[in-house]
């Protein structure tokens, strides 16, 4: 595909205070317009991140595909599975409009320069891990991305809010599924506490770091990328899911769990930021297997990209 010409320049005081005042006054920034090189690394960085993990969360989920416990289930899976790689290429889409080709970013998660979400470094051991993910994984998703659909960059924008929508049905799916086997026998309320016990922490780390070991997070909020930090999103999060936890019987699995009745939020214990770090450096259950994976199928869908692209340009000299 060809690559969009590149047009900032790396310093101009001047553009770039035009620039700050046009995010000031909530505008959104556009493909071709003038940006400052910072605002488009930061934007590549963090949709390429944001494609990856798109893609690569189809595989903890795909693993349960052939042992849906009906035919509805089943259905509902596929469906989710199908969204979730349509948001990586509206992503990568996006992405591209900045300038850098769909080939080169998927390179770079190839040869571990850019990464994706830490939760996807995790197995899926039972069934109820597929209700978890929906509710608790796609729930971090949602928080953070309803955010991100105010982002200042307008592809990313209209991206995201095509992406929540979805994401509400994914949400609200896995909700569904941690009811029934709330309902069901007592072994299978015991496979949906243990979803609990594995999901919980991870989906919290999705966030990322506290705020205070947020490298990014200054730079973002300066150029009205994220408009609210990790730990106030995740706080945002943590208040809104413990409710619907307790309302179907799980616990949290956290013994210092308490309601503050003054703040009116809830508080945790600390998150185990060095299994995050671990996670992040490609030390988790899953890294190897997840990339091992990626590159196969990228190895295997050569010869459909060839043929795609001889059909192009084929098509353009006609
Ligand atoms: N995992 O300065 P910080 C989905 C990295 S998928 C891995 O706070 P930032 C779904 C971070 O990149 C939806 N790495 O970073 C799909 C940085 O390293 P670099 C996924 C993480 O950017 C299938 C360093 O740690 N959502 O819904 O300010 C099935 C310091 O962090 C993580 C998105 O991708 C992490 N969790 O904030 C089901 C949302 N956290 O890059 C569901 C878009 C941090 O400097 N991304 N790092 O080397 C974001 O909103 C932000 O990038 C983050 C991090 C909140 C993730």
């Amino acid at each position: 595909m060809e690559t969009l010409e590149k047009k900032s320049v790396a310093e101009d005081p001047i553009l770039e205070e035009a620039f700050m005042t046009r995010l000031l006054n909530g505008e959104k920034i556009e493909p071709k317009e003038w940006m400052p090189e910072n605002y488009r690394k930061q934007l590549t960085r963090m949709m390429s991140q944001h494609a990856h993990s798109e893609v690569i969360g189809m595989q903890p989920e795909a693993n349960w595909i052939t042992r849906a416990p009906s035919l509805l289930r089943k259905v509902i899976l596929l469906a989710k599975i199908q969204d979730e790689g349509g948001h990586g290429l509206y992503l990568y889409g996006s992405t591209e409009t900045l300038g850098t080709d769909r080939s080169e970013l998927i390179e770079q998660l190839h040869e571990g320069k850019a990464k994706y979400s830490s939760v996807f470094n995790y197995p899926t051991l039972n069934w109820a891990d597929i209700g978890a993910i929906g509710w608790l994984v796609d729930g971090a998703a949602i928080v953070n991305q309803t955010m991100l659909a105010k982002t200042s960059y307008g592809p990313y924008s209209r991206a995201m809010l095509r992406i929540c929508k979805e994401e509400g049905f994914h949400n609200r799916q896995g909700y569904d599924l941690m009811i029934a086997m709330m309902r069901g026998t007592k072994e299978q309320q015991e496979m949906a506490q243990d979803a609990m016990n594995r999901w919980w922490w991870p989906a919290l780390m999705m966030f990322g770091p506290h705020d205070k070991n947020s490298s990014n997070t200054i730079e973002l909020m300066k150029y009205r990328i994220k408009l609210e930090s990790n730990d106030d999103l995740r706080q945002q999060f943590i208040d809104r899911t413990i409710p619907q936890a307790e309302i179907i019987g799980l616990t949290i699995p956290d013994p210092n769990l308490k309601f503050n009745k003054e703040t009116g939020h809830y508080e945790t214990s600390d998150i185990n930021w060095d299994e995050f770090f671990n996670v992040i450096r490609g030390k988790g259950p899953c890294n190897k297997q997840r990339m091992h994976n990626h590159i196969q199928a990228h190895e295997e869908g050569k010869w459909v990209r060839e043929a795609a692209e001889a059909y192009a340009s084929k098509h353009k000299q006609l």
